[in-house]
C-alpha cells in the first residue's frame, strides 16, 4: 500500500490572506510552446494576519524572475517549496512583478492556459490560476485585473479576455494586441483568456435601467449556424434574473465562447464565460430536445452566477455550496419559469429529483459523502459534487419553502445589500434570510454541517368520533463518514389530506387560522406529532408534496392508496411519486424472484392498470404522462436494496418493461400516433413533451423485438426531421435484433462524421446497449474517432458504460472492473479530474455481493498502488478503500 498521501485541508484552520491584491497588470505573449507571462500587482498588508511574509501559489510553471519594488529578487530573498512561493516582507504596499513561462501545448489536465484545437482558452477554478503565474490564488482574495494580450495575428486573429475591451491594434511585427480592463474585482478563479481563429454571433440587449450591452456567443467557424439557441437563453436569463430578482447585468459586454476540449459544463468567468461546446452548440439537425434544455439551463446557470458567484463569492472553497447550490437554485427555477405552465414546472421538478435520487442519494449513502459545507478536502476538485450542486440546491429550496417567494427574495435582497463585492461564506447567507424574514434559522445550520440523506418515518391515525386526524413525523439519519451520530435536522414537510373523491380537504392545524389544502409541517425535533382537526372522513395523505425537502419518506401506503393518489392528488409530483412507489415495489420484488432461479416472474395487473390510466389520460401534459411511465432507474432500486445485485434488477426491469409492453401495446401503439410533432422542429415545451412520450411509447414497443417494433423504429429513423426523433429510433435499433441495426448505426455515423457532439452521442448509444460488454468497448476504443484525451470523448465511451451500462459493467467475471483500473489509470497521466471522476464509479463497492466485492475492491487497490497517481484520483480509491 502506497503512503504518498496528500494532507486534507481543514476549515477550521483558514486563516486570512496576509496580503491583498489591489490592482493586477497582466501581458501575455501567447505562442504554444512558450507563453510569457508577466504580471505586476499592487498589494497591501493585511493587518488581520500575523504572518510576515508574502505567500504565492504557483505550479508548473519556469519562474523567470520577481522584482519587489522595483528591486530583482535573487533566490536567498524568498523561498519555493512544495508550490508555495513565500516572500519575507512587513512592508504595507508592495508593487510585485513576476514573470513566467508556461506550456500551453502540453497541458494536458486543462486546468490554467491550455491549447485546443490550436485555440488558446483557460480554466481557472478551483486552482488553475497557479498554473498561469505565482499569486495568492484564493477566493477571498479580490482584485481589478488589466489584461494585454498579444499574438500572431493570423493564427489568433481574436483576443478577449475578461471586461471591457480598452484598445487594440497591431504590433507590425505580424503580431497584434489587445488591452482588456475589468471594472469589478474578483477571484482569481474567474480570470479567463481566450485567443485564436473564432466567429461570433452578437446584438446588443437593452438591459432593464435603459442601458445597452454587447450579447456575443464565439464558436469555430462552421458552427455559426448553431448558436442562435444559446443567445436566446442568454436573452432570456438577462429578462429572467431582473424580474425575478431585480438584478441587472453589470458589464456593457458579455460573452460565451464555446470549446471542445472542456474538462466539466462552463465557467462563469467575469463577463467571458467559457462552455464545454455541449452546452452552447445547438440546431435540430445534431441537438435533441435535452440538448436545448440543458443548454438554456447552463447558460442560465453561468451567467446567474454572475451576482451569485462573482459579485458575492466564496471566502474559501469549503463554501462552494454556497455559490453552486443557489446557482443551480436559480437555474432550476428559471427553466421551470420558461415553461410556465403549472405541469411543466412538475415535470422540472420531477427531472431534478431524479438526478438527486439516481446519483445524490448514493453519494451520501458512500464513502466520498461529505455535507453540503464539507470541513475537510485533499483535492477541492473532488468536491463539485451532486452534494455541493443538487442537495446545496435543495437546501437552497427549503428557505423558500419555508420563507415563502416574498421572504426567500427578501433574503437574497439583504444578502446582496450586506455583501456585494465580497467573499463571504453560507452562514452569511443563512443570515440574511433569517434577518430578512424575523426568523430563527439557527437549526438550519445542520444542512449544512451534516452529511447522509435524512429519513422521515410517518404514521398516521384517524378517529371518526372526534373527526381527527394525526401524523406523526419521525426522523433519522444514517451514520457517515466521520460523523456517526446526527442532531435532528430543520424539515418542512408539505402535505396535504384527500378525501374519498380524490379531492384536497382543507386543513385544520392549531396555530393556522385559514384552512389551506397544503401545510408546510415544520419537522424540528427527532419525532413530532401534528393534530388535524374536522377531519370528516379517513383521509389519504399526500406527503413531502413537490418534494418539500431532500429526505427518504417512509410510509406504509396500501397498493391501493398509491394508486388513488395516482389518480387524484393535485399534487402533480406525488401523482407521479405515487407511481413510482408502486413500480419500486413491483421491482423489488421481480428483483427477488429474479435472484431465485426456481421463482417465476409474473406479471403484475394492478400496476399496469394504473400506468394504462395515465398513458391514456389526455387531461394530463405529454412531458407529465412521460414522466409516469418511465420505470424508476436501476441506479434507484439497486439503493433499495440491502445487497445490490445488478444481474437481477436489470433482469426484473427488463421483465416489467416487457410485460407492459405486451399488455400495453394497443395503448403505445396509439399515443405514438396521436404525439406526432409534424412540420419544422420546435424544441419548445409542449412540442418536446410529445416527443418524449411518443419516443416512450417507441422504446416500449421496441421491447417486443418483433418485426413491427423493427419496422416503425426503421420509419422513424428513415423520416426524422430532428436529432431527439433520430436517436429514440436509433436507440430502438441498437438495442434489438433489427437487421437493420448494424446498417443503421454505420448510416448514423457516415451522416455525422463532422459533428463531435453526434459522435459523442453515437459512442455513447453503444456503450449504453445491451449487448455492449467490455470486448465491445475496446473495440469502440479502436475506432479512429475515439480519443480519451478529449474529456467529453472519453465521458461518452467509458464513463456511458461504467456508469450507464449496469448490467455489463457488474460482469460476474470481473472483466468491467478490470477494464475500469485500466482506464482510470490511463486517464489519470493525462487528466486527473477527469480520471478522477471515473474513479468514482466503484465507489459503493461495499453494497455489493461478495463475489463481486471482492474483485471490485481488487481493481480500487491496484489503482491505489500505482506509483505517481494525482492527488486527485488518489483521494477518491483511498477514501472508497477506507474502513468504513
Ligand atoms: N463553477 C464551474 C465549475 C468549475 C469546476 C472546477 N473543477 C461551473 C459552474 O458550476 O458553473
Ligand atoms: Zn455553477
Amino acid at each position: 500500500m502506497r503512503t504518498d498521501t496528500s494532507p486534507a485541508i481543514y476549515r477550521k484552520d483558514y486563516t486570512p490572506p496576509s496580503y491583498w491584491v489591489r490592482t493586477v497588470e497582466m501581458g501575455f505573449d501567447l505562442d504554444p510552446s512558450a507563453t510569457r507571462v508577466a504580471t505586476r500587482m499592487t498589494l497591501a498588508r493585511n493587518p488581520a494576519s500575523a504572518e510576515q511574509a508574502i505567500v504565492l501559489h504557483g505550479e508548473e510553471l519556469e519562474l523567470v524572475q520577481i522584482r519587489l519594488n522595483g528591486k530583482n529578487l535573487a533566490k536567498r530573498d524568498y523561498k519555493l517549496v512544495d508550490g508555495l512561493l513565500r516572500i519575507p516582507t512587513k512592508a504595507e504596499e508592495i508593487t510585485l512583478e513576476i514573470e513566467t513561462l508556461i506550456r500551453p501545448d502540453k497541458n494536458t489536465s486543462l486546468m490554467g492556459l491550455y491549447v485546443s484545437n490550436g485555440n488558446f482558452f483557460t480554466q481557472c477554478e478551483a486552482e488553475g490560476f497557479r498554473k498561469i503565474t505565482y499569486f495568492p490564488d484564493r477566493p477571498d482574495v479580490m482584485a481589478q485585473y488589466t489584461v494585454m494580450l498579444r499574438g500572431d495575428k493570423k493564427k489568433y486573429p481574436v483576443l478577449l479576455s475578461n471586461g471591457n475591451l480598452i484598445e487594440q491594434g497591431d504590433l507590425g511585427d505580424g503580431r497584434h494586441y489587445a488591452l482588456w480592463e475589468d471594472p469589478f474585482k474578483k477571484p482569481s478563479y474567474l480570470f479567463a483568456l481566450v485567443a485564436g481563429q473564432l466567429v461570433c454571433q452578437e446584438q446588443t440587449e437593452k438591459l432593464k435601467s435603459g442601458r445597452e450591452a454587447l450579447l456575443q456567443v464565439w464558436v469555430e467557424e462552421g458552427n455559426l449556424d448553431k448558436t442562435q439557441h444559446a443567445m436566446d437563453s442568454l436573452v432570456n436569463s438577462i429578462h429572467w434574473d431582473e424580474e425575478r430578482y431585480g438584478l441587472e447585468l453589470d458589464l456593457d459586454r458579455f460573452m460565451i465562447v464555446a470549446v471542445g476540449d472542456f474538462n466539466m459544463g462552463a465557467m462563469e468567468n467575469k463577463g467571458l464565460n467559457i462552455f464545454n461546446t455541449k452546452f452552447v452548440l445547438a440546431n435540430p439537425r445534431i441537438a435533441t430536445d435535452t440538448d436545448y434544455a440543458n443548454i438554456e439551463a447552463v447558460v442560465g446557470h453561468e451567467y446567474f452566477h454572475n451576482w451569485t458567484g462573482n459579485r458575492v463569492t466564496c471566502r474559501d472553497w469549503f463554501q462552494l455550496s454556497l455559490k453552486e447550490g443557489l446557482t443551480v437554485f436559480r437555474d432550476q427555477e428559471f427553466s421551470a419559469d420558461m415553461i410556465g405552465t403549472d405541469s411543466g414546472r412538475a415535470v422540472k421538478r420531477i427531472d431534478d429529483v431524479r438526478v438527486l435520487r439516481q446519483a445524490q442519494f448514493p453519494e451520501d449513502a458512500g464513502p466520498m459523502a461529505h455535507p453540503v459545507r464539507p470541513d475537510s478536502f485533499v483535492e477541492i476538485s473532488n468536491f463539485y459534487t451532486v452534494t455541493i450542486y443538487e442537495k446545496g440546491a435543495e437546501v437552497v429550496r427549503m428557505y423558500q419553502t419555508l420563507l415563502g417567494r416574498d421572504g426567500f427574495c427578501k433574503g437574497m435582497d439583504l444578502y446582496f445589500e450586506r455583501h456585494d463585492g465580497r467573499a463571504v461564506e453560507c452562514d452569511d447567507f443563512r443570515a440574511a434570510m433569517m434577518d430578512a424574514n424575523g426568523r430563527d434559522l439557527t437549526q438550519f445550520e445542520r444542512w449544512y454541517s451534516q452529511a447522509g440523506t435524512p429519513r422521515v418515518k410517518v404514521t398516521t391515525s384517524y378517529d371518526a368520533d372526534k373527526q381527527t386526524y394525526d401524523i406523526t413525523l419521525a426522523q433519522s439519519c444514517p451514520p457517515t463518514p466521520g460523523q456517526a451520530k446526527k442532531q435532528p435536522f430543520h424539515i418542512p414537510v408539505a402535505i396535504g389530506l384527500l378525501d374519498g373523491k380524490g379531492r384536497d380537504m382543507p386543513l385544520s392545524l392549531k396555530g393556522h387560522s385559514d384552512q389551506p389544502t397544503t401545510l408546510v409541517l415544520e419537522l424540528t425535533a427527532t419525532q413530532q406529532t401534528f393534530h388535524f382537526t374536522n377531519v370528516t372522513e379517513q383521509p389519504v395523505p399526500s406527503l413531502l408534496r413537490n418534494f418539500s425537502a431532500p429526505v427518504v419518506l417512509d410510509y406504509d401506503y396500501s397498493d391501493a392508496d398509491l394508486a388513488f393518489l395516482m389518480a387524484h392528488d393535485s399534487d402533480a409530483f406525488n401523482r407521479w411519486e405515487a407511481g413510482q412507489r408502486l413500480a419500486t415495489r413491483r421491482l423489488l420484488a421481480l428483483t427477488e424472484a429474479a435472484q431465485q432461479a426456481d421463482s417465476p416472474l409474473s406479471v403484475d395487473v394492478a400496476l399496469s392498470a394504473s400506468l394504462r390510466a395515465s398513458l391514456n389520460d389526455v387531461a394530463l401534459d405529454p412531458a407529465f404522462r412521460e414522466t409516469v411511465l418511465t420505470l424508476p432507474a436501476e441506479t434507484v432500486i439497486a439503493e433499495q436494496m440491502e445487497v445490490i445485485d445488478p444481474q437481477a434488477i436489470h433482469t426484473a426491469r427488463r421483465f416489467l418493461r416487457l410485460s407492459l409492453a405486451k399488455d400495453l401495446r394497443q395503448d403505445f401503439s396509439r399515443v405514438y400516433a396521436a404525439n406526432q410533432t409534424d412540420g419544422p422542429y420546435s424544441p419548445d415545451a409542449a412540442s418536446s413533451g410529445k416527443r418524449a412520450l411518443k419516443n416512450l411509447a417507441l422504446s416500449y414497443l421496441a421491447e417486443l423485438d418483433d418485426a413491427d417494433a423493427h419496422t416503425l423504429a426503421q420509419a422513424q429513423y428513415d423520416s426524422a426531421n430532428n436529432m431527439t426523433d433520430r436517436m429514440a429510433a436509433l436507440a430502438a435499433l441498437a438495442n434489438s435484433q433489427a437487421p437493420g441495426r448494424a446498417a443503421a448505426l454505420a448510416k448514423f455515423y457516415s451522416d455525422f462524421e463532422q459533428e463531435p457532439l453526434v459522435i459523442d452521442k453515437w459512442f455513447s448509444l453503444q456503450a449504453m446497449a445491451r449487448t455492449t460488454d467490455v470486448a465491445a468497448v475496446q473495440t469502440l476504443m479502436k475506432h479512429p474517432a475515439f480519443s480519451i484525451k478529449n474529456p467529453n470523448r472519453a465521458r461518452s465511451l467509458i464513463f456511458s458504460f461504467c456508469n450507464g451500462n449496469p448490467s455489463r459493467f457488474h460482469a460476474a467475471d470481473g472483466s468491467g472492473y478490470a477494464f475500469w483500473a485500466e482506464q482510470v489509470i490511463a486517464l489519470d497521466a493525462i487528466n486527473p479530474q477527469v480520471a478522477a471522476r471515473l474513479a468514482r464509479s466503484l465507489d459503493r463497492w461495499r453494497k455489493y455481493a461478495p463475489a463481486l466485492q471482492e474483485k471490485m475492491r481488487a481493481a480500487l487497490q491496484q489503482v491505489a498502488d500505482t506509483a505517481k497517481l494525482s492527488k486527485d484520483t488518489r483521494e477518491v480509491v483511498g477514501k472508497s478503500l477506507a474502513a468504513n
